[in-house]
């Protein structure tokens, strides 16, 4: 998509600092963390959001989900992390790419505000 952030720094026209890329997947530090670890990860495909997720993504997604754990074990965060995903403009998604937040380095409490 032409007009999208993310599909931008999947594809290095905007800077980000990227920990992890492959050829299907991108992650990179989120530019407002939250927590002292806070990594986003993407596939370079365009997805809008989860809701959008057709049948045929089910293996990128499901990779999606494997790959946050390494990235975050490589970025030293080890065991204790949370991983979000926010689907629509009430639940808080900004940027209607799919990416899912991985965030961690210190106590995480639930519920989430
Ligand atoms: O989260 C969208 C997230 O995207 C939010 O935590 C800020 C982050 N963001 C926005 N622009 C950038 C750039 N340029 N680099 C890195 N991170 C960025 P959401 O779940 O949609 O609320």
């Amino acid at each position: 998509m032409t007009d999208c952030l993310f599909c931008k720094i999947a594809a290095g026209k905007i800077p980000a600092e990227i920990v992890y890329e492959d050829d299907d997947l991108v992650a990179f530090r989120d530019i407002a963390p939250v927590a002292p670890q806070h990594i986003l990860i993407i596939p370079k495909k365009h997805i809008t959001g989860p809701s959008s997720i057709a049948a045929e993504d089910e293996q990128l997604i499901g990779k999606m989900m494997r790959v946050a754990g390494t990235v975050a074990a490589d970025n030293g965060i080890g065991n204790a992390f949370r991983l979000v995903l926010s689907n629509g403009a009430d639940a808080g998604q900004l940027v209607f790419h799919i990416h899912m937040h991985i965030i961690g380095g210190r106590p995480l409490h639930w519920p989430p505000g």
